[in-house]
């Protein structure tokens, strides 16, 4: 009955820290990797299992669910204004091989368990608030971060590609993906994916900070801008014994000289601020005795100057160009996948979160947030803010990943209350 409760703010906030601990547990056994780590592959049986957990779950907090044809997942609690534009909060459930239980579950149990803590405290929502389980942040299986906030940002580029070319490893095609998993059934162009700016008043992630600064909570006021790189060198190869080193043009070692020069130009930026990382190397045929006639590599840069970067990247490209040359092995693919801008979390929202640590006693601290999230595309299209809860040593993106599950509930608690407020306008 949209009629009971106050729409006064709420004065007692009681987060359920138990349950939420056990369904961050239970969600974590759905992996394809043994605990402690977690792996949670885009469309894998795993997700479609850890999909219809959160549906459950969502279910049973009372919240309407809709998924859209890419597995975007939104679970609505109806305000008593349900015209007006909603006030969105969510985050991912995908983890990459061998990963751990926290980052971006946090943010889809904690914001359920967030709707739950206000309506536990009999509140009302004026604008309706919706839970957000993006489809999948991470880039591990088809290459693509974040690429259900991309499309639902409105990516016309993306939304081609995914028809059209995007295939996995495996050369399995996003479609054939999607459809076992049980999206994408019509034809439908993803075009009806996107979401006009002005569909929700605000949208708010809660994650774990996945770096070593925070000891309590941490207000993002900016996001890096994140980049990524495909690169392929070709060789002639052969056989590791017979042919002699002048007449090699070997792929392996161009990939291995350009790694360290990403390396070289990152720090050569300046800045303490610029990132790069070569997460994939790949050989062929990887036989010991076989000089590689291929390589593969995929670089990650990132800062939070976005021109700078942007000049990393060019001087990456001419350093593949030229070690190409110098090895005489072939550059056959130097593709940007993704150079994408920083973004700015939304000041009222950041002045919000930051009045409502107060009013909760809770210490906090504003910062960037060097990770990329679903909120830097969210934030294209609705004003945005993060909000960060420390993890054990900064550890992220690795089994020994850990929240403390007090600094979690004060999370939600902020969540919850930030939420309400901004319902509320
Ligand atoms: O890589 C990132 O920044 C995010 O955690 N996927
Ligand atoms: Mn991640
Ligand atoms: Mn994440
Ligand atoms: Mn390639």
């Amino acid at each position: 009955d949209p009629f009971c409760g106050s729409s006064s703010l709420p004065t007692s906030l009681s987060v359920d820290g138990d349950s939420l601990q056990r369904q961050i547990n239970e969600l974590s056994t759905f992996s394809d990797t043994p605990a402690p780590s977690v792996t949670r592959i885009l469309f894998s049986d795993k997700d479609v299992l850890a999909r219809r957990y959160i549906k459950n779950l969502m279910g049973l907090s009372g919240l309407s669910v809709r998924e859209d044809a890419v597995g975007n997942i939104f679970g609505r609690w109806d305000g008593y204004k349900p015209g007006l534009p909603a006030v969105a909060t969510g985050s991912h459930i995908d983890a990459i091989p061998y990963s751990g239980k926290y980052d971006g579950v946090v943010g889809v149990l904690g914001a359920i368990e967030a709707l739950n803590v206000l309506k536990r405290s009999g509140f009302r929502p004026k604008r309706s608030l919706e839970v957000i389980l993006f489809t999948s942040e991470e880039p591990t299986r088809f290459g693509i971060s974040c690429l259900g906030s991309r499309l639902l940002a409105g990516s016309k580029v993306l939304a081609e590609a995914l028809k059209k070319t995007t295939v996995d490893g495996q050369n399995i095609s996003f479609v054939d993906a999607a459809r076992y998993a049980g999206y994408m059934k019509g034809e439908d162009d993803l075009s009806n994916v996107f979401l006009n700016s002005g569909n929700y008043s605000a949208f708010l992630e809660l994650h774990i900070e996945q770096g070593p600064i925070l000891e309590a909570e941490g207000i993002v006021t900016a996001i890096a801008a994140p980049a990524s790189i495909k690169v392929d060198f070709e060789g002639n190869g052969g056989h590791a014994g017979a042919a002699l080193m002048p007449n090699r043009n070997d792929a392996g070692l161009a990939a291995a000289e350009l790694a360290l020069a990403v390396e070289k130009h990152v720090l050569d930026s300046g800045s303490i601020d610029t990132v790069g990382t070569v997460g994939i190397l790949e050989l062929h045929p990887g036989a010991i005795n076989s000089i590689p006639s291929k390589s593969h590599l995929e670089i990650d840069t990132r800062d939070i100057d976005e021109k700078r970067r942007n000049e990393v990247i060019e001087k990456i490209h001419q350093s593949a160009v030229a070690i190409a040359k110098k090895r005489s092995v072939s550059l056959t693919e130097f593709r940007i996948v993704n150079q994408d801008p920083p973004a700015i979390s939304d000041k009222s929202i950041v002045k919000a979160m930051e009045d409502t640590s107060k009013e909760l006693n809770l210490p906090h601290k504003l910062m960037i947030s060097r990770a990329y999230h679903d909120s830097l595309f969210m934030a294209r299209i609705s004003p945005m803010g993060m909000l960060f809860i420390p993890c054990f040593k900064g550890y992220s993106h690795k089994p020994e990943e850990y929240a403390a599950s007090q600094d979690i509930a004060n999370g939600v608690k902020v969540l919850a209350l930030t939420l309400a407020k901004l319902s509320l306008d």
